[in-house]
């Protein structure tokens, strides 16, 4: 049987990667056999793509070129380490996917949706995530999270407004497909936010039996 593919999203700073460790327990302790994987990267090319994508550098990025190379780097990831893992019966945790490129290069870049549809369509096709835990919190909550990191990357160098832009979007996103996606108060103290992961997978896995 195929396997079931989850992803977390969120905005600067909400604690996905602090909270991937978690899921990966959760479904660890259900024997659930599944593969751990992030974008942009997940593959040794993808993950070359990841580095152009994020270093800061002197020359400003076209929108469209940075969204040309968010969508290289998921063809490769799908088809190189996702969609083989899912035929094989795996699952899937993605440290972010389709729904950050809405996000950051829709909301964020104010590039149209046509064009990443248009995209979508011919690197995703039908691929979508089964379920998508979206962490969500107010930007500057979560800029001051991530603020304690130090050196920022090209994207985490971006504006109050810029990041806004990408919240809402990622609201917008989880409002037209509640099925799909769970949103969880990451403003919560990690222990409830944890719990809430906890409640949503345990529905979801419930849901497939
Ligand atoms: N990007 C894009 O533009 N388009 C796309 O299609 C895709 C990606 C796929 C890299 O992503 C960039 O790629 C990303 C969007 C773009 N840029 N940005 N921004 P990334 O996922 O690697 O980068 P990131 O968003 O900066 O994630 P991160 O660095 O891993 O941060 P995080 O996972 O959200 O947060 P964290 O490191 O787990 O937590 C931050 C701090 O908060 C840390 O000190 C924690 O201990 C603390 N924390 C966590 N939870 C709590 C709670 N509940 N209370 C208090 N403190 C907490």
């Amino acid at each position: 049987m195929r396997g079931q593919f989850i992803t977390l999203e969120g905005g600067e700073g909400v604690g996905k990667s602090t909270n991937l460790a978690a899921v990966q327990l959760w479904l660890e302790q259900r024997g659930i056999d599944t593969l751990v994987t992030r974008e942009p990267g997940g593959t040794p090319l993808a993950e070359e793509i990841r580095q152009l994508l994020l270093a800061p550098r002197a020359e400003s990025v076209a929108p469209l070129a940075e969204l040309l190379l968010m969508f290289a780097a998921r063809a490769q990831h799908i088809a190189a380490a996702i969609e083989p893992a899912l035929a094989a019966g795996r699952w899937v945790l993605c440290d972010r996917f389709g729904d950050a490129t809405h996000a950051y290069q829709g909301g964020g870049r104010r590039l149209p949706t046509a064009v990443i549809e248009q995209l979508q369509q011919l690197v995703q096709a039908q691929l979508s995530p089964d379920l998508t835990l979206l962490l969500d919190l107010p930007v500057a909550e979560g800029l001051a999270r991530a603020g304690e990191r130090g050196e920022l990357d090209r994207f985490e160098a971006e504006q109050l407004d810029f990041f806004n832009r990408v919240r809402d979007r990622y609201l917008q996103l989880a409002a037209a497909e509640p099925q799909r996606f769970a949103v969880v108060d990451a403003s919560q103290p990690l222990v409830q936010v944890q719990a809430d992961i906890g409640a949503a997978l345990e529905q979801f896995y419930e849901s497939l039996q």
